[in-house]
């Protein structure tokens, strides 16, 4: 006798109003999501989600890093608890669904167990991970990495934002700083659902991700020092421009890494001049740089790249040049019992799909240092993420959902 919970569907209209209510928190007048971590926007999609979950009775746990546990009890809440969850915090020009779709499916997997009256054996959590962006506050996935570890709480509530506030200061003041200690209870799975933030799901027409591993991600501080001068006496070859270096470097380094493999990326999403005057040759030039590929000796190469052409050019320059390194997330390689129960379910839900790595980083990376985790990827129009045309299919968040729901079941009854 089939058990009568892999009847149950979840409510794709429900999933798609709470997502878009959740998005009016922050919504900016392109389209997008300004909910950067910890701000008032952040407390306030955080307090509007504590909500729903009490709602259906769940017991609300929060961590000294803001970390949001909601529970449902099982029928033998001695059993480790299946985990799902991702974040809230979004990019400055973010979209509705990065991480925002991973709680709320959760959310939406406890509501309809709710619903159709089925109580799994073991407990179920969804998360709510502090910071995963790392837009706010460096490095991403601060919260998840220090409670798998990675980071001490101390660094955590360290980090600091351009303005000098930091992560402790901003848990306090907006009233998530919680009583529980940041570390892992005993985990029997995790998942987590997420658009795909790339072109692969809908070039393929597929309509599920069965996500078998993470990329391994770099982050570095790359700072050019040259001399102040006046923009207008200073004859160019008197110069030591700054920025004539940094345009050596990243013609030189962009090239390398196109040139080595096609799964490599590079990225300078951030850089700034100091002392930021139009007719000052800058004293400094400092370069937010991000390098990924999925395999250690692929990320390893790109390290050893970048510190070469750094030396390339400070000859070349003769402007000094400073690397250092802010962030090491080496690739991951999922939990194989999670994709199977991902993967069955998948195909009991008959949906197209295909297995992939992420080329994001996510919560699941820490998680999987202390628990078995797999993710779900879903499409998103064009592959487009971290953009304010962020968009996706309401009836793939839908397929996406049920498939969350019936690996929890599976892995929660198992
Ligand atoms: O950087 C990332 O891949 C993630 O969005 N934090
Ligand atoms: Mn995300
Ligand atoms: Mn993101
Ligand atoms: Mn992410």
């Amino acid at each position: 006798m089939e058990n009568p919970a892999q009847q149950l569907r979840i409510d794709g209209t429900r999933l798609w109003q709470s997502l878009m209510q959740m998005a009016e928190i922050g919504a900016t007048p392109a389209g997008g999501c300004n909910r950067q971590a910890l701000t008032d926007e952040d407390r306030k999609g955080r307090d509007l989600f504590v909500r729903w979950c009490r709602e259906i009775g769940c017991e609300i746990r929060v961590d000294r890093m803001g970390n949001i546990f909601a529970r449902r009890s099982g029928t033998d809440n001695d059993l480790p608890a299946v985990i799902t969850g991702s974040h809230l915090d979004t990019q400055p020009t973010g979209g509705k669904f990065d991480g925002v779709y991973g709680v709320l499916a959760g959310l939406e997997v406890l509501r309809t167990l709710e619903e159709g009256g089925v109580r799994t054996k073991a407990p179920l959590e969804v998360v709510v991970w502090t910071n995963e962006e790392g837009a706010r506050f460096s490095p991403a996935m601060v919260g998840s990495g220090v409670w798998a570890g990675e980071f001490s709480l101390d660094y955590g509530h360290s980090r600091m934002d351009k303005s000098g506030i930091t992560i402790g200061q901003e848990l306090e003041r907006i009233g998530y700083l919680g009583p529980e200690p940041v570390q892992p209870a005993p985990i029997k799975a995790a998942f987590e659902a997420h658009i795909e933030q790339g072109p692969i799901l809908e070039k393929q027409d597929q309509v599920i991700g069965v996500v078998t591993g993470v990329q391994g991600i770099r982050w570095y501080d790359v700072t050019f020092f040259g001399t102040p001068c006046h923009a207008g006496p200073t004859p160019m070859e008197d110069r030591r421009d700054p920025v004539q270096a940094m345009a050596w470097l990243c013609e030189k380094l962009y090239g390398e890494v196109k040139a080595y493999s096609e799964d490599a990326r590079i990225t300078c999403g951030d850089l700034r001049a100091e002392p930021g005057s139009r007719n000052t040759v800058p004293e400094k030039v400092v370069l937010a740089l991000d390098l990924r590929h999925p395999t250690p000796e692929g990320l390893e190469h790109l390290h050893r790249t970048l510190y070469r052409v750094a030396e390339q050019a400070q000859e070349a320059s003769g402007v000094v040049i400073d690397v250092r390194e802010e962030w090491f997330s080496p690739p991951v390689a999922f939990d194989k019992d999670c994709i199977e129960a991902v993967d069955s379910a998948v195909q009991n839900l008959g949906y197209s799909n295909r297995k992939m790595v992420s080329g994001a980083g996510h919560d699941s990376v820490y998680i999987s240092r202390v628990a078995p985790v797999s993710m779900i990827f879903v499409p998103c129009a064009g592959g487009l993420s971290h953009n304010e045309a962020e968009s996706a299919e309401p009836g793939h968040l839908e397929a996406g959902c049920n498939v969350l729901l019936h690996a929890m079941l599976n892995s929660a009854e198992a």
